[in-house]
């Protein structure tokens, strides 16, 4: 029997709008992969789309469960962080990929920081810094462009809008090979939508694309890191992993359109789950 992989997720976790944690921990669930969240902040809603949101820093918490999990000797087949509370919690992130990723296993780290040219509300130039530097620790970075522009500190205005120019922005982002790419958000036109990669194992970068749908939700980005993730710890390849979360993003899209969800909502990926399992 092949034992069940474990990810350590460390993202926020926002009680209404379906994103990082709310997310992670199903998506992974489902893919028959063990959840271990390690939350950055608690909110009541994610920042997109609604206001006064409560939010709670667990920054101080997080060291304090890194030096429990390390006494504990746990290890994990992925270390996979995501949205952050404060500046200091990338350090936290880099000790841990230290400490707990198991040989073999992956560090994933997906930056998120903004979206359409602008950062998110609780978003600083300093924690923006301090991501860039979290992403050289990485093994797989999954960007999308407007978190591609703010690691190269290079104006939205001037990323790429065509194949050539996603690839070869998805293997500059790869800092000469040293990590994997996934960038989100690239197509070959207005009809398609999906990721841009570049694989440091093979160094040959790939379009992977699927029917754009109409409309725009929240933490479509996590989803697919999620299913990226677990689909990597699950021993498929980058380009497999990549695809199996361009796919499981687009039904996720495609229904929230049929079904008239809130963009804020995040997608109605719950009666989707099924999809993941057993593959
Ligand atoms: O999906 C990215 C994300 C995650 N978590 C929180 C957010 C956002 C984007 O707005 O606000 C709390």
């Amino acid at each position: 029997m092949q034992t069940t992989p474990k990810v350590v997720a460390i993202h926020d976790l926002s009680g209404f709008g379906r994103c990082s944690l709310t997310v992670a921990i199903p998506v992974l669930s489902a893919m028959g992969v063990q959840c271990c969240p390690l939350p950055t902040a608690w909110l009541s809603t994610h920042t997109g789309g609604f206001t006064g949101y409560t939010f709670l820093d667990m920054t101080d918490e997080m060291s304090g469960a890194a030096d429990h999990w390390q006494s504990l000797g746990l290890q994990f087949e992925a270390v996979y962080s995501g949205f952050m509370g404060s500046e200091a919690q990338m350090a936290i992130v880099e000790r841990m990929i230290g400490q707990f990723r198991a040989p073999g296993g992956v560090a994933v780290v997906d930056p998120v920081m903004g979206d359409h040219g602008a950062r998110y509300a609780t978003y600083t130039d300093g924690m923006c810094r301090a991501m860039a530097r979290l992403c050289e620790k990485a093994d797989v970075i999954t960007p999308n462009l407007t978190e591609a522009s703010f690691l190269l500190d290079r104006p939205y205005a001037d990323m790429p809008g065509d194949p050539e120019g996603f690839l070869a922005l998805a293997r500059e982002l790869s800092g000469g090979g040293a990590r994997s790419v996934v960038l989100t958000g690239a197509c070959s036109g207005p009809e398609d939508i999906g990721a841009a990669c570049f694989d440091r194992e093979t160094g040959k970068t790939e379009l992977i694309l699927t029917g754009r749908v109409p409309g725009e939700y929240h933490g479509t980005g996590d989803v697919f890191a999620s299913v990226l993730t677990g689909a990597l710890v699950r021993g498929r390849s980058l380009e497999q992993a990549t695809r199996q979360a361009v796919d499981f993003v687009a039904v996720c899209a495609e229904r929230s359109r049929v079904e008239g969800i809130p963009q804020r909502e995040g997608v109605d990926f719950e009666p989707l789950l099924g999809l993941l399992t057993g593959r």
